[in-house]
């Protein structure tokens, strides 16, 4: 399957998976996982087909890995980006390392200086192990600035901070304390 189909198909995940399910009327349960064979089935329904075969390749091709299916891969859910604030994914705290990075633009820099990270409409604010990673994130809005987070002092201090499938580090919020903006 070519790389423009597995976007799409990806995008469409996306959003049943993490925010919108009930654009089609899919049920996710408490640990946002969504039965197949319903995704399928409702997606067809609104005009959006795909094959089994094809969320095979898009769980095993996708960019950033960002679903699973359970053991029998009777059902799927996105690893992390929710702004479904019902889902638990079942995230354990687990010691951080003692950086991690942000990538954000200048027109958020006023309001991250004064209220630190916010988790905005997702269900965690997403770090990063990687500068590169932060990069990415953060040129998706513009010209990236990166914020490094002393993650380690503040798991220290109590915050905890966990790590999603597919390594995507979340935590509720960092204190601007906690933020060096790296140059
Ligand atoms: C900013 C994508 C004002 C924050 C990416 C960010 C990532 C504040 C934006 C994942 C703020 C929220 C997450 C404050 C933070 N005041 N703005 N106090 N605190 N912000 O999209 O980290 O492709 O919810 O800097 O690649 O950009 O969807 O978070 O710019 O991994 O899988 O508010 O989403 O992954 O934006 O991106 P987002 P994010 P997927």
């Amino acid at each position: 399957m070519n790389e423009k189909n597995i976007k799409r198909i990806s995008k469409f995940l996306s959003l049943l998976l993490r925010h919108q399910p009930e654009k089609i009327g899919l049920q996710l349960d408490s640990n946002g996982w969504a039965v197949i064979e319903e995704l399928l089935q409702k997606s067809r329904k609104h005009g959006f087909r795909f094959t089994i075969d094809e969320l095979e390749a898009v769980v095993a091709n996708n960019d950033k890995k960002r679903f699973t299916f359970n053991n029998d891969k009777t059902k799927i859910r996105a690893n992390q980006g929710h702004s479904l604030k019902t889902i638990d994914l079942e995230l354990k705290p687990i010691q951080p390392p003692e950086f991690l990075y942000h990538g954000t633009v200048a027109k958020f820099m006023n309001a991250i200086h004064d209220n630190g990270l916010q988790k905005m409409s997702r269900q965690h604010v997403h770090l990063s192990t990687e500068i590169e990673t932060a990069m990415k994130v953060g040129s998706r809005r513009g010209k990236p600035i990166i914020l490094t987070v002393k993650s380690g002092e503040m798991q220290s201090e109590g915050y905890e901070f966990y790590l999603s499938e597919n390594n995507v580090w979340l935590t509720d919020s960092v204190p601007s304390e906690f933020i060096v903006l790296k140059s």
